[in-house]
């Protein structure tokens, strides 16, 4: 079997920006260097864009918005977006194995990535032509009607953790309704946006309408985010680089949907089904080697449950590995190695003020260059402790002990983020008070999703963002509603 880093000239021979339907250099001509995280090594290198380069990308995006891709019936965007979504269907597997190869995602959770992604744009396919307006009742002599429109040309921020996932959830729903997209991928996790530029591009969407524009943050990434010739802009990252597009963007009065990240809690009453609990309690907060915005990285356990559920974390904590991507180990190495000394600074801090009582391995053989990290579990952790108040994106979890559905509920919703919440209880009735009284955009009850399906709308309060992106909701997100009143007497 030939490696995938062997197949990256073929599947993309430059790497260059992908403008109006064109591969192209930087004007700049910078480079940025690709790593492998599970070796360390340097597989190849993508375009550092200027902002010159942005300038191009967003007037090729507004010309097939107000061109060709304008002009495209809702009905036949959705067959185009079917056939993209099948096309990526047909390629998940390498388009697997190259995000494999770019953020160390063990080969399985990539594979779920690619189907997502196929998913998303099946979904939306779908959608296409079924976004409707409404009448409304007004004053004798007038007629009124809504219509959702879409926004022009849209930019898309999107990070390294789920790179394919992310783009399926804004770049898809914005291509729904008919804008034109900028898409700016993270630095460290380009090469599967490019390869779907690249697909979707074979698959007969018109030029100009998906641009991806590989760079920096800084550069490129400031460049698009403070655009004037943008509609919208959409960010999934850091809360400090959240506030900063969202600075930029209001500038020029730009509407941004902003996914900060989170620090999610898991709550287990006394009579939770432990069993069915447990091996979604790990999965949900190591996922991804719980670099994942949706990590149920808070598990916070009621005092009659709370020994045995140490127990039982402490037994699976330690039975996880860390290795290669391609080895589909439960966690994958960190995406980087400035990642990994920030998740191990977190760590270092909790051994000196908190009670370790598990850590996993790294699997022996793991190439020492990989940025690998084994898990961590620490127990009965105040709630105040920054290791249960930050987002840590790596694989260090916390236990809380509480008293009731009060504390439980005061401890939840103790940190500046709402993002997702899940409750383990079989009484019906505090299932339904806690979905009210958490402060999260997704409450699970007796389940986790990690951000859920397709279909589910999904998005923070407080510092976790605003906006909704995920299911029909995403629409309106992506789409300006205009009333229409007629006065015809
Ligand atoms: O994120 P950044 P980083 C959190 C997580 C992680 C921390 C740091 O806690 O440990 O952020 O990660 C682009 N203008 N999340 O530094 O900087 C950048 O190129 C415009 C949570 O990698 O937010 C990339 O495309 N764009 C999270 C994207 O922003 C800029 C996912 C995200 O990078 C920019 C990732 C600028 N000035 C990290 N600077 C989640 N919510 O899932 C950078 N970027």
């Amino acid at each position: 079997m030939v490696a995938m880093r062997e197949k990256i000239p073929d599947i993309l021979p430059d790497r260059g920006l992908f403008i109006g339907g064109a591969w192209r250099e930087s004007s700049a001509g910078g480079r940025i260097e690709v790593e492998n995280p599970s070796t360390g090594e340097m597989v190849c290198d993508i375009a550092d864009a200027s902002a010159a380069d942005l300038d191009e990308a967003v007037s090729a995006a507004r010309a097939a918005f107000d061109g060709p891709w304008g002009a495209v019936a809702p009905a036949d965007r959705g067959r185009l977006l079917m056939k993209i979504s099948s096309a990526i269907a047909e390629h998940h597997e390498w388009l697997a194995e190259l995000e494999a190869l770019d953020v160390g995602k063990p080969i399985g959770e990539a594979r779920a990535d690619a189907r997502a992604l196929a998913r998303y744009f099946e979904f939306y396919a779908g959608a296409a032509d079924k976004v409707h307006g409404a009448t409304l009742p007004y004053l004798p002599g007038y007629s009124v009607f809504t219509q959702r429109e879409p926004l022009g040309v849209t930019g898309h921020i999107i990070p390294w953790n789920y790179p394919m996932q992310i783009l399926g959830r804004s770049v898809v729903a914005a291509l729904t309704m008919g804008n034109a997209v900028v898409l700016k991928p993270a630095e460290l996790a380009s090469l599967t946006s490019l390869a779907v530029a690249r697909i979707a591009h074979e698959a007969g969407l018109p030029a100009g309408a998906l641009n991806v524009v590989t760079g920096s943050g800084a550069g490129a990434g400031h460049a698009l985010a403070a655009h004037p010739g943008i509609n919208h802009v959409s960010f999934t990252g850091s809360l400090r680089t959240g506030t900063s597009v969202q600075a930029a963007a209001a500038a020029h009065a730009v509407p941004v949907t902003l996914e900060l990240g989170g620090k999610s809690p898991q709550i287990l009453f006394d009579d939770a089904d432990v069993d069915q609990a447990l091996p979604l309690l790990v999965k949900a907060a190591v996922q991804n080697a719980g670099q994942t915005c949706s990590a149920g990285s808070r598990i916070l356990v009621e005092r009659g449950l709370y020994p045995l559920i140490v127990a039982r974390l402490t037994e699976r904590f330690r039975a996880l590995e860390a290795g290669p991507a391609t080895a589909d180990p439960p966690l994958g190495p960190l995406i980087s190695a400035k990642q990994r000394a920030r998740v191990e600074a977190y760590i270092e801090l909790g051994r000196c003020e908190l009670t370790l009582a598990a850590r996993g391995e790294i699997a022996p053989g793991a190439p020492s260059g990989g940025h690998y990290v084994a898990p961590v579990l620490f127990a009965d952790v105040p709630p105040g402790h920054r290791l249960a108040q930050e987002e840590i994106f790596g694989p260090v979890v916390v236990v809380i002990p509480f008293d009731g559905e009060r504390e439980a509920v005061q401890i939840a919703n103790g940190t500046p983020y709402g993002l997702v919440a899940a409750v383990w209880t079989r009484d019906g009735g505090r299932q339904l008070r806690l979905a009210k009284q958490l402060k999260a955009g997704q409450v699970f009850l007796n389940d986790y999703g990690a951000g859920g399906g397709v279909e589910l709308p999904f998005g923070g309060v407080g510092r976790s963002g605003h906006g909704r992106e995920k299911g029909m909701a995403a629409l309106e997100s992506f789409s300006a509603l205009k009333t229409v009143v007629a006065h015809h007497g």
